[in-house]
This record gives C-alpha cells, sequence and structure tokens, in this order.
C-alpha cells in the first residue's frame, strides 16, 4: 500500500502524549529526497488524539494555499478499518488542533521538495480519555474553568476564582467534536451578573438552529432549564455578546452527527449590578436605543441591535426599570 514508508506508532497503553518531528538530515537541514512517514496513533474504546501543532514550515511550490502533491502532510480519520483522507496541510501557517473522529488517527508526511525553507512540523500528540476532555486552554496555557467530570464536557466558572476569563468550543480553535454537548455554567455573587462577549462564532447550522435544520447550536439561559427568551444561535457572528439577568447563567454548545464548525471563543466577566438609585446609561455610538420594563431580549436574527437590559435585580426589576445600554450595536448577522 504505501511502500517505501517509514511508520511509526504510537499506542495509548504505552504512551499517553509526546512530540512528533521528522527527522532532517543532520548535515544539509533538509529531509531525505522522497521522504515518506506514517505516524500512527492508536488508543482504545473512548479515546481520541489531538495533536496541537507549535511548527509548521511546509512551503509548496505551488504557492501559498495550493499543496500540490509535495511536501504535505496528510491527515486521515480511521473508520471501520478504513482510512478517510480528512486534511491536507501545507504552507507556512501553524495549523488547526486536529481531534480524531474515533480512538485512532493517521498521520503521513510526503516530502520530496528539497528546499532550505522546508523545516517541517513539530506536533504535540495527546491521548484524551474521551472528547469531552479536549483540552480547553487558553492563551496562558492554563486549563480554564473546573471540569468535575473529565468524561463529560461540564464546565463550571465561579466569581471567587476569576472575575473574568475566557471560555472555548473543544479543541478550538480546530473543529469542534461531533455529537458533542458541552455545558458552561457561570456563578457569580448574589449581587453580580455575567456579560459574555463573543469574539469568534462559527457554529455549523442554519436558522433558527434547531433539530428540523440539523444543525448545531449553541444556547443561553438564565435556568439550568430552558430559556424561553433566547432564541438558539447558530452559524457565524461576527460580533455576539449576551449578559444575564442574575447570578447565575449557563450557555450550552451542541452538535449533531454531520458537518462540522471551528467552534466558538468568548471573554466572560463577572459584574456587580449598580445600587438602584445610580442611573447608569452607556450609549451605543450608533445602536438603536429603546427601552424596556424588563430585560429584552436580543435576537432580531438578521439586523444590528442594541444589547439593551435592565440593570436591575431580579426581585425590583418590575417596578424599578434602571436601562443600562451595552454598546453591541455591532451584533450582526453574517450567516447566508
Ligand atoms: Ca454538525
Amino acid at each position: 500500500m504505501r511502500g517505501g514508508c517509514n511508520r511509526v506508532v504510537f499506542s495509548s497503553s504505552r504512551i499517553r502524549n509526546g512530540s512528533i518531528a521528522p527527522a532532517h538530515s543532520k548535515h544539509s537541514g533538509l529531509f531525505p529526497s522522497s521522504l515518506c512517514q506514517l505516524y500512527e496513533f492508536v488508543g482504545d474504546g473512548a479515546e481520541r488524539v489531538q495533536i496541537i501543532f507549535s511548527e509548521f514550515r511546509l512551503p509548496s511550490k505551488l504557492g501559498p494555499t495550493e499543496c500540490g502533491d509535495t511536501d504535505i502532510l496528510m491527515v486521515y480519520y480511521i473508520v471501520n478499518d478504513r482510512e478517510e483522507l480528512v486534511e491536507t496541510l501545507c504552507g507556512d501557517t501553524l495549523p488547526k488542533p486536529i481531534l480524531s473522529d474515533g480512538p485512532r488517527l493517521l498521520l503521513e508526511l510526503r516530502s520530496s521538495y528539497n528546499n532550505t525553507e522546508n523545516k517541517g512540523f513539530t506536533g504535540d500528540f495527546f491521548f484524551l480519555t474521551s472528547a469531552y476532555a479536549a483540552r480547553m486552554i487558553n492563551d496562558f496555557g492554563i486549563s480554564t474553568g473546573y471540569q468535575p467530570n473529565q468524561s463529560e464536557c461540564t464546565f463550571h466558572y465561579f466569581r471567587n476564582a476569576s472575575g473574568q476569563g475566557w471560555i472555548q468550543s473543544p479543541n478550538f480553535p480546530g473543529a469542534y467534536p461531533r455529537n458533542i454537548i458541552c455545558n458552561y455554567f457561570f456563578h457569580g455573587y448574589p449581587n453580580d451578573y455575567v456579560h459574555v462577549r463573543f469574539t469568534y462564532f462559527d457554529i455549523e447550522g442554519i436558522r433558527p438552529c434547531d433539530e428540523d435544520t440539523a444543525s448545531d447550536y449553541v444556547e443561553f439561559s438564565n435556568f439550568v432549564t430552558r430559556d424561553r427568551k433566547y432564541a438558539m444561535y447558530c452559524g457565524n457572528w461576527r460580533e455576539l455578546a449576551v449578559r444575564s439577568d442574575g447570578r447565575f447563567f449557563r450557555i450550552t454548545m451542541a452538535s449533531n452527527d454531520r458537518l462540522d464548525g471551528t467552534g466558538f471563543r468568548a471573554l466572560y466577566t463577572f459584574e456587580t449590578m449598580q445600587p438602584e438609585t445610580t442611573e447608569r446609561t452607556e450609549v451605543a455610538p450608533m445602536g438603536k436605543v429603546t427601552t424596556t420594563s424588563a430585560a429584552s431580549s436580543i435576537h432580531g436574527p438578521l439586523s444590528p441591535v442594541a444589547l439593551i437590559t435592565a440593570a436591575s435585580s431580579p426581585a425590583t426589576s418590575a417596578s424599578i426599570g434602571i436601562i443600562s445600554i451595552i454598546g453591541l450595536e455591532l451584533i450582526k448577522l453574517i450567516q447566508d
């Protein structure tokens, strides 16, 4: 099948994580001509394999975006003993993390283009105990949130641990796993609310993002159960922000068994509600301003909207509406 390829096999029973980098000639700094190197990862059961690249330089003769058939790294899922080519990588930019679809993954490096620019790649591999354990790493290399059970994609964020931080979908910025439900729970102090601003949002699906449309979706709620105040969200959003009514908030992401997106990344901030006597108004530079007596829905799905919510505590929201306008007129759906 692959005559002349070197093959290295990593089995999770022997090694849980490590690094791969193709060997260059010590003399010339180049790969041997017609190098073919296979890296095979074999986990068991529900394990998945994640590859995170730290270096990647496989420039192509054809240009920065076209790989051709030289100097490429091919990624195969192995499904029912069949190899399924999912991605061909080349170029100078760091590829997104790879997460296998099952317990096995195969990488194939082919190189026949001798060029001193070609430095190969370095990738760290991890056998994860389940898709849900996909490493949730923020900029500082620290796992975010408290995950009570490694086999569930559930994370808790407490104000007493951090007033602000990042959340992201599993394997971000790589594709999120299929058939996954991830919960992000926020727990503030009694007079707190949480503000969540998405800096990236790519969830595969079409509106209204429900089961009938076979969409993946993100759901927001002020409760553990469904909150009818919020629509389901999918597609691509350039700016999206939400805030809770009170101290508790839930964000849930669900994916189905087909088609993928690259997920989301968001900054959450716990804030304390202003005392009722202090009016606080931040005027959106362009947004249309309307007042509401209670927290309003933000779902004008096609038009830019200003997010307007009552900043009073839930107990008094009916009688005194203190309007806080958060300048998020940039909220814009760029799906379609
Ligand atoms: Ca999907």
